[in-house]
């Protein structure tokens, strides 16, 4: 493990969560695994343990799994967009997110090293994973949540899985701040994305995208809350990249709503730490996040690849939310769809050329959050009789035509 803040290195410890010199952030450095190839790893079924050499599994480790990862890249076939649009939809994980890709090895090493109590805090979609790969794997399962902060879905999820729910007041930061003292002190196992063994399971996104596309893309668009995401994405990349599996790096580019933008504000004032935002507020309740706990790793992603940082509107996340349900046939959270909104952004200012390939991180499933699918159209029609749905279809087929 390495500590990103100082550099200083450190045999792989699943109970280090902050280098013990500085306080920093640690990632895992991912040896070469011998003899490995696309060819050998084709050989194996798709999902987040094909790629098992490369991730900090202990040979005798036991996988804790539901069938995550092989999630569909869609081509979405874009009118009036010039860059070549692909959407990876993690709403195709068994919970519904992209977080069971970190959570089914975090989980395999929590339960490895005797761990018997796990916690996190959460906008909901870790909880939800959380719950279910702790209930697959025999673990008691606690998650931190805001009050009146996170989607029915997921909230619901959470229980049915039996985790124990924990609601506190403020914001999702406080949850996060009081689930950090507690692990640190030993309470339990966290398995929030500040463990640095969750987010290698999340790198398997890219080594997805480049499995399916035979390459890297030239753009990964990512919605960024605590900055995990973007961060294991950018780490999956410079892997493949190091062990000669792809010849070129993609750039990255993180999206925030504009109610909850600490990266972009810093990134605009041309700071390299964030500027807190206290009371972050937007309807992607996924990514309601001020105090993002893996600044440094996210804004180093988007350094080091060449990439930026863009705001969207509350208005432009719920019409990409639209677009992607109408013309593309994907039901997405609003959270996910920043991500387009992103790109939509980004392509009406000129930024990419004509067929380049930008791959969109599509986080996490529509049926998440019933009620921002509620707000964004919940018009139905009424027929009393045969012959009132008759007229219906006829007037329907007639604006057809
Ligand atoms: C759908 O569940 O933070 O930047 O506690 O659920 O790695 O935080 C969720 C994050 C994007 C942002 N899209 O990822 C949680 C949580 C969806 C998400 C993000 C989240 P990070």
């Amino acid at each position: 493990m390495r500590c990103v803040a100082c550099g200083a290195v450190y045999p792989l410890d699943p109970r280090m969560f902050s280098c013990p010199r500085c306080g920093g952030l640690l990632e895992v450095v991912a040896a070469e695994p011998p003899g490995v190839s696309w060819a050998a790893w084709k050989r194996r079924r798709p999902g987040v343990w094909r790629y098992r050499e490369a991730l900090p599994v202990p040979p005798g480790a036991k996988p804790v799994t539901i069938g995550e990862g092989a999630t569909p890249l869609v081509d979405a076939e874009l009118d009036g967009v010039r860059a070549r649009v692909w959407v990876k939809f993690e709403g195709a994980n068994p919970t519904g997110s992209f977080k069971d890709r970190g959570m089914t090895v975090g989980v395999t090493v929590a339960r490895h090293v005797g761990a018997r109590l796990v916690v996190a805090a959460s906008t909901g979609n870790t909880a939800s994973a959380l719950a279910a790969y702790a209930a697959r794997a025999g673990l008691r399962a606690v998650v931190v949540l805001p009050r009146g902060g996170v989607a029915l879905g997921k909230l619901l999820q959470a229980r049915l899985h039996g985790a124990v729910v924990v609601e506190v007041e403020g914001s999702f930061d406080r949850a996060m701040g009081m689930v950090l003292e507690a692990a640190r002190e030993g309470y339990a196992y966290p398995l929030n994305s500040f463990n640095p063994i969750r987010l290698e399971g999340q790198k398997t996104i890219a080594y997805e995208v480049a499995d399916d596309l035979g390459r890297a893309p030239d753009y990964v668009v990512v919605p960024v809350g605590n900055g995990g995401n973007i961060a294991a994405i950018w780490k999956g990349f410079k892997e493949l990249h190091e062990w000669g599996l792809v010849d070129r790096l993609p750039v990255m580019i993180g999206v925030q709503a504009e109610g909850a933008s600490p990266l972009v504000k810093a990134w605009r004032a041309g700071l390299r730490e964030p500027v807190w935002v206290d009371k972050p507020s937007t309807v992607a309740s996924a990514i309601r996040i001020g105090r993002p706990v893996n600044w440094v790793k996210a804004i180093k992603a988007v350094e080091e690849s060449g990439g930026v940082f863009v705001a969207v509107s509350d208005e432009e996340i719920l019409e990409a939310q639209r677009i992607l349900a109408r013309r593309v046939g994907l039901g997405v959270e609003p959270s996910s769809a920043a991500a387009l909104a992103g790109i939509l952004k980004l392509e009406s200012e000129g930024f990419f050329r004509a067929g380049e390939e930008v791959v969109a991180v599509a986080t996490g499933h529509a049926l998440k959050d019933p009620d921002a699918m509620a707000k964004a159209d919940a018009d139905f029609r009424r027929a009393s009789s045969v012959e009132e749905l008759k007229s219906l279809l006829r007037s329907l087929a007639g604006a057809e035509a």
